[in-house]
């Protein structure tokens, strides 16, 4: 087999953000780009050379054509064994799955995740290390430092493989294993919850519900669980066939993108139970009858009924630090610990690898417990599925019982496009301004405290400074601002605002919190500084 080997001059700009390296398309099929990044990984991953590899994608515009780049690089590297989802596809929870039952040295995930795809739309790469979790920082950052000095990449000179069947090749020192990893994943599930129960369940309660896979990588994966494992109707399944530009869908589950998912349950009364999931399957969106489950709301309530999760014993929780601080009352009460982390699930992975934490989610639509080390959509959506059957109640009768007992965290985000410019400019005022904020009062709002938020892991001491700039407010209300790490155009300032009420729980979000996003709004300069009068996008 003939190893060919090219030089190539480094690209200055592939340094991975919240979630592995994101752009445009185009960007990606510049030639040599996807071969120097690819590079940099298995530089600075060590130890892939004579190890295991998983690889495949959430089916998006030039995977296929990425994955026979990578197959022909392993050979050239010499990566022993190449796992590879069947015509690509491998969701991230089920990679993260795969990597640690397989004990690979780490995983290659092709997704821009909730970003849309096609040749004008964005393409992604991630890392994913031994844990099954995303690359940490200090990875990411070996791999952008390999990134600035490549000087050449080498491949094998073979034809494409044949990866549309589950098959096994031989190729120099490397095997490549193309399996189908929906059985994988569903009998995964089936692990973790009592299948059988809930079959029962579903046809005794005559319980109907949609998922709206977004025409991204979930299709096969619910297919397999709702249809076919949990007897459901296949009309419970929406837009279920991956498309390579998931159909122009734009697979961020929220209720702004959703539209057919919340048009469907708001004009058949008798679906209490509706749900998406995103491009490449980690994030969920839980939807009932009267409205979307508030992500923060969704991990706390997960917390709160943890004993309806087949006998999954919790023994701590943690959130990333925007979102809400539902959680944490439910662990008070629970009398166990609640971390808060940056923004990222890489930063959940030392908790739970140490078994601090059993459970965890971010108000941008994740939650997952420690059954692989990464959000997971479809997990999310089972564990609603097994507390709704267990219990006989409907979405919106938990989410209703929850705010009873323990008050409501109302939560939203505003997020503002502006230039990386104009986002720096923002970011960096409002963050030299925490020490003159603190104390003061703005539109008669006492601002308890204003800091930067700064991380130390506790377990591994890794540091990850200037992660958001917090402002508590008083009566339990709080401002968060940071810049998005995901986005591939400009900047995106994200604004979370969250208040507190223990008895009003059936205000709406936006009029409860508008006061505080007015304030947000102002306290950033964003009229003078980015010439924005409203957000660009409102999420709750
Ligand atoms: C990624 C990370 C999440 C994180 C989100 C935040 O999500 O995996 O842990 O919460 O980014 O995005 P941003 O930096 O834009 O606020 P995903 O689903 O895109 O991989």
């Amino acid at each position: 087999m003939k190893i060919v080997t090219i030089d190539t001059l480094p690209f200055d700009d592939q340094n991975p953000g919240t979630s592995g390296l994101r752009k445009k398309t185009e960007v990606f099929q510049n030639p040599t780009y996807v071969e120097n990044f690819i590079t940099a990984i298995f530089k600075a991953s060590g130890r892939l050379k004579g190890g295991i590899l998983v690889l495949g994608g959430d089916g998006r515009y030039y995977n296929d054509v990425v994955i026979q780049k990578i197959l022909k690089m392993a050979i050239a590297f010499e990566i022993r064994r190449v796992i590879v989802g069947q015509n690509g596809i491998l969701s991230t929870p089920c990679a993260s799955h795969l990597i640690r039952t397989r004990q690979a040295e780490g995983g290659i995930i092709l997704s821009a995740s909730h970003n849309p795809a096609g040749p004008d739309k964005d393409f992604g790469i991630k890392y994913n290390t031994k844990n099954g979790g995303p690359a940490t920082e200090d990875v990411t950052g070996a791999i952008y430092n390999q990134s600035k000095n490549i000087s050449f990449f080498s491949f094998a000179d073979v034809d494409d493989f044949d990866i549309s069947k589950e098959h096994t090749i031989e190729a120099g020192s490397t095997t490549i294993e193309v399996l189908d990893t929906t059985k994988i994943y569903a009998d995964l599930m089936e692990s973790l919850f009592d299948f059988s129960m809930m079959k029962t369940k579903i046809k005794e309660q005559n319980l109907k519900i949609r998922f709206d896979a977004m025409n991204a990588v979930t299709g096969g994966y619910a297919r397999e669980i709702f249809v076919n494992r949990l007897g459901l109707d296949e009309s419970s399944l929406l837009n279920c066939v991956t498309l390579s530009d998931f159909g122009g869908l734009h697979p961020d589950p929220n209720p702004t993108n959703t539209h057919e998912l919340i048009s469907v349950m708001k004009n058949d009364s008798s679906i209490s139970f509706g749900s998406a999931s995103d491009g490449d399957g980690d994030r969920n969106m839980i939807v009932g009858g009267k409205s979307a489950v508030v992500p923060s709301d969704s991990l706390a309530i997960l917390c709160a009924n943890s004993q309806y999760l087949n006998g999954l014993k919790v023994e701590g929780v943690a959130r990333s630090m925007p979102t809400s601080g539902a959680v944490d009352r439910v662990a008070k009460e629970l009398n166990m610990n609640c971390y808060e982390t940056p923004t990222g699930w890489k930063f959940f992975g030392s908790l739970l690898d140490a078994g601090k934490i059993t459970l965890c989610g971010e108000e941008s639509y994740g939650t997952g417990s420690n059954h692989v080390r990464e959000k997971d959509g479809l997990w999310t959506i089972l564990a609603w599925l097994s507390i709704l059957t267990a219990r006989n109640m409907s979405v919106d009768e938990i989410v209703e019982e929850h705010w009873a007992k323990y008050g409501r965290d109302y939560f939203l985000r505003n997020d503002y496009n502006v230039s990386s410019e104009q986002g720096a400019n923002i970011y960096n005022s409002l963050a030299s301004a925490t020490k003159s904020l603190k104390g003061t009062s703005v539109d008669n709002v006492k601002i308890l405290d204003a800091y930067v938020f700064n991380y130390e892991d506790p377990i591994n001491g890794n540091k990850a400074d200037n992660q958001g700039v917090i402002l508590d407010l008083e009566n339990e209300s709080r401002l968060v601002y940071r810049l998005s790490g995901t986005g591939t155009v400009g900047a995106t300032l994200r604004v979370y605002v969250s208040a507190y009420d223990k008895n009003d729980t059936t205000s709406p979000v936006p009029s409860k919190l508008n006061a505080v996003s007015i304030l947000g709004a102002k306290l950033a300069k964003l009229q003078e500084l980015a010439n924005k009068d409203k957000p660009d996008l409102s999420v709750f």
